[in-house]
């Protein structure tokens, strides 16, 4: 044979085994809010309440994915995605967030999972993004520890049912917003404003990360992988003042090291501590809750949308405090003499600045800082405002050039080492964006809320292609 008769080597961009995938949250999509027997969440309560979500919008009907799960399954497969990062509604699994698991809830996501087999896509479950059941909120909510021990609970429920065939489960996502949008700035369920609160949401959140990562071992295969994702901050200091720099120190603390450290070291960093030391002394945390929190996982997943550059404050400045949260209330305790310094840059829909840079910066951070940990981009995406032109077509050349962007700085993190083993496109669909309601369009495929007709947007095709070839196409 000559050579010329070769095929042409298929060389990928990424590493051998990177995994192509999109993401959801159970809230954000399925709808169905009172049906197969789904209690009441936080967000229902939260959604319902004048003035907390833009237009008055709820999660009632969402995406409507639980009647519609198989179409969108069938979207997945045609779009080549390897594997769909989904969460369980915990109401759903558990009404009422006590007592013995609703089979019915069950039964919906093993019919997901199960479609998702036949299709050959893997399932990747996450049991917390954000819909902590009323019944638990009205017996004190993240505030109370005994919430931890009824998160633990509910993963064993959960496991138990869909463990033989889920390979990789994440506690929480985002526990960050859980704690400090929900109970600091407000902005998100259960709507609270206590810097304290927020402290101490976060460590029952990550209490309940590690009680949970236990009852999963104990339910799983030893084969499973048990992860958690977090929105860490690619943090930079507006300027070289050692009053900027230490303004970048204390938000690097309440972003990055007061999740990394504990969950990683077995405890908290001694700054933040300091830093927070007037707001709160740690009382909530226990003996012994730290060698829980810091139960070793499989791997970690992280985040992105946007860089956090911060300085000093300058009081005499009228422009008012931002952090592009949306809030009023700053979600961050003990952030006192630190100012938000919008980054450089395109916008986003959402007026997040576009820096792929800040998703390199993050994950080489994490290569030197978590040596051997294997990493996740659990959801990387950007809303814009998208519309269906006249043909049908949906055309997103802004969401495409960000995918880009960002898709080339993890290329070059796993060029430069980082064990970075897949991406998930935030999001699969257009979705419910929490308090933005439905206004924030993120999806790579369109939805029209009022017929709910699904389009693949440019950006869908783009992303097949790149999953596809495994490479970048040229810009
Ligand atoms: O929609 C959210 C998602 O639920 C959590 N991460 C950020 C996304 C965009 O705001």
């Amino acid at each position: 044979m000559s050579v010329a008769a070769l095929p042409a080597p298929v060389r990928s961009d990424f590493p051998t085994g990177f995994v192509w995938g999109a993401a959801t949250a159970a809230y954000q999509i399925e709808g169905a809010a009172a049906e197969g027997g789904r209690s009441p969440s936080i967000w229902d309560t939260f959604s319902r309440t004048p003035g907390k979500v833009r237009n008055g919008d709820t999660g009632d009907i969402a995406c409507d994915h639980y009647h519609r799960y198989r179409e969108d399954v069938a979207l997945m497969a045609e779009l080549g995605l390897g594997a769909y990062r989904f969460s369980l509604s915990w109401p759903r699994v558990r009404p009422g967030g006590t007592g013995p698991a609703n089979e019915t809830g069950l039964d919906f996501y093993d019919r997901l999972v199960d479609e998702l087999l036949g299709k050959g896509i893997t399932p990747v479950v996450t049991l917390y993004h954000w819909d902590l059941p009323q019944a638990l909120e009205d017996a004190g909510g993240w505030l109370d520890r005994e919430t931890a021990y009824r998160f633990a609970e509910y993963a064993a429920l959960a496991a138990r049912r869909l463990g033989d065939r889920v390979p990789t489960w994440t506690t929480l996502n985002e526990p960050w917003c859980s704690a400090f949008l929900g109970y600091g700035s407000g902005v998100h369920a259960p709507g609270r404003t206590s810097p304290v609160e927020a402290l101490t949401a976060h460590h029952h959140l990550l209490l309940a990360h590690g009680l949970g990562t236990a009852a999963l071992r104990a339910e799983l295969p030893s084969s499973a992988q048990v992860s958690l994702t977090l929105n860490l901050a690619a943090v930079r200091p507006a300027g070289r003042t050692p009053a900027d720099l230490d303004a970048a120190r204390r938000i690097d603390g309440l972003a990055n090291r007061i999740f990394l450290d504990p969950v990683f070291k077995g405890s908290y960093p001694a700054d933040v501590l300091a830093d927070t030391a007037h707001v709160t002394d740690w009382g909530f945390v226990h003996d012994g809750d730290l060698a829980e929190i810091s139960r070793p996982i499989d791997s970690l997943g992280i985040n992105y949308y946007t860089p956090t550059v911060v300085g000093a404050d300058d009081p005499s400045d009228p422009a008012p405090r931002q952090d592009g949260h949306a809030g009023e209330i700053s979600p961050w305790p003990a952030d006192e003499g630190v100012r938000f310094v919008p980054a450089e840059g395109s916008r986003t829909a959402m007026g997040w600045p576009v820096d792929a840079d800040g998703l390199y910066e993050l994950l080489t951070r994490l290569r030197d800082e978590l040596p051997g940990v294997p990493l996740l981009v659990t959801e990387n995406g950007a809303a814009y405002d998208d519309y269906s032109d006249p043909s049908g077509a949906v055309h997103d050349p802004e969401r495409v050039a960000y995918l880009h962007g960002h898709l080339d700085a993890v290329r070059r993190a796993a060029a430069d080492g980082v064990p970075v083993g897949g991406y998930f496109l935030w999001s699969l669909l257009d979705n419910f964006e929490w308090s933005f309601g439905y206004g924030k369009r993120f999806g790579m495929v369109h939805v029209d809320f009022a017929s709910q007709r699904r389009t693949p947007k440019d950006s869908a095709r783009w992303y097949a292609e790149v999953i596809r070839t495994g490479r970048l196409p040229e810009e």
